[in-house]
């Protein structure tokens, strides 16, 4: 049977840097292979804020943003086999086919068979399921668009979850969390008794902190330009904090990275998104085997630098995606490890609101004590 367009509440944005518009949309069915899902929370990212801004070279508009959701599916496609009406699930900006290249090499989690359609605010078939009061097409965003009451999503971006865990909650695992808390325990492999600093203590940082606590890192060090940043960090498990803005004269916070851990450190966070603070995570790092994994996202235009003899004497330059996890295979071990308590994950939520203070949220990313506000519908 075909579904029926639903008419619902969204938040658009039309152009960058603009409030978000809220309106009512039209939500069309999900066509083959497709699922339409009734967002229940979402929360906001720094990244939606960094489209929203018009720094991403991807951002397309008029658009709906959102990529950090959880919600209950309302109806499927032709040939959905993975999910069904009535299960909760959390969307995907890193989808998982299981059969492509990507999938089938063991060494990623990025996966081809969405990607490119997706970083173009369309559907799969190159459509889009959103429009506005006027009939006038809306894109799709990162392949969630979680601010807006009912979403289409691609099958392969969407994993259904226990139903008892709370959707309020587990939103979070749709990003900031799983980003910071795999980066550490999946691209970095962070092991017992190693050196770990993150540079940025936002959700994303802060669940890197986790991730090295949980792999009995010997010091974790917080660098972050906020000193109200200092209690929450050593809440998380970080054992130093350094403001790099308060440092004596001429001193480095690389030269006092270097100095506090004997050389350099095992592994460093970027979750800042500044591409001068990369380059001082990469300079942290021991020589010889120190690793620098970049989380942050830059403005387009920006570069990365630094000396060739950096890596020449072997720091390594990594990158990491969704904290390479794979959404779909391995989204279910998260909520288990946040119910059995061994990942924290409510104690991000800083603000609570209804879906109508949308950008009042937006607003929260500024406050400097704000880790997640999480909206409800
Ligand atoms: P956030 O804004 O909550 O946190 C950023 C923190 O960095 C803040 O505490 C801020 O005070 C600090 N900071 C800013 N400039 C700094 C500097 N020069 N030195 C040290 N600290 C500084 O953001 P978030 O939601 O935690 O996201 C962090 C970054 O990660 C963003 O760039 C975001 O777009 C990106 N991100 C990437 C992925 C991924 O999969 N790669 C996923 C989620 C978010
Ligand atoms: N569109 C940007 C890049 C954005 C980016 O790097 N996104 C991160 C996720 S941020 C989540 O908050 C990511 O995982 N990227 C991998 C991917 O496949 O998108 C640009 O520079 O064009
Ligand atoms: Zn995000």
């Amino acid at each position: 049977t075909v579904g029926k367009p639903i008419e619902c509440k969204a938040a658009i944005s039309y152009k960058p840097k603009a409030p978000l518009v809220i309106d009512t949309i039209t939500v069309d069915p999900p066509k083959a292979h497709e699922v339409r899902i009734k967002i229940v929370n979402t929360a906001i990212c720094h990244t939606d804020a960094y489209t929203l801004s018009g720094n991403d070279s991807e951002g397309m508009f008029p658009c709906i943003l959102g990529h950090e959701g959880s919600g209950i599916v309302e109806s499927v496609g032709p040939d959905v086999t993975t999910v069904k009406v009535g299960d909760h699930v959390i969307p995907l900006y890193t989808a998982e086919c299981g059969v492509c290249k990507f999938c089938k090499s063991g060494k990623t989690n990025l996966c081809g068979s969405v990607r490119a359609t997706q970083g173009k605010g369309v559907m799969p078939d190159g459509t889009v399921r959103f429009h506005n009061s006027k009939g006038e097409a809306l894109y799709h965003f990162m392949g969630c668009s979680t601010f807006s009451e009912y979403t289409v999503v691609a099958d392969v971006s969407v994993v259904a979850i226990d139903p008892t865990a709370p959707l309020e909650s587990v939103c979070l695992l749709g990003c900031g969390v799983t980003t910071g808390y795999g980066a550490a325990i999946k691209t970095a492999d962070v092991q017992k008794g190693d050196t770990v600093a993150v540079f940025g203590a936002g959700t994303v940082g802060l669940s890197v902190v986790q991730g090295a606590q949980s792999r009995e890192a010997s010091k974790i060090i917080v660098v972050d330009i906020n000193d109200n940043k200092e209690t929450v960090s050593r809440q998380f498990g970080a054992t130093d904090f350094v403001n790099p803005t308060k440092l004596p004269e001429g001193q480095t916070i690389v030269d006092k990275l270097i100095e506090m851990t004997d050389g350099g450190l095992e592994f460093t966070f970027d979750c800042t998104g500044n591409v001068q603070v990369m380059r001082n995570a990469l300079e942290a790092c021991h020589k010889g085997w120190g690793q620098s994994i970049i989380i942050g996202v830059a403005d387009a235009g920006k570069e990365i630098s630094t000396r060739p003899f950096q890596l020449v004497t072997g720091r390594v330059w990594k990158g990491s995606a969704f904290g390479g996890i794979k959404g779909r295979s391995e989204m279910g071990g998260l909520i288990k490890d946040y119910q059995n308590k061994k990942l924290k994950v409510d104690e991000f939520i800083t603000a609570r609101r209804t879906f109508d203070e949308i950008n009042e949220g937006f607003e929260d990313l500024h406050n400097g004590t704000c880790l997640r506000t999480v909206l409800k519908f």
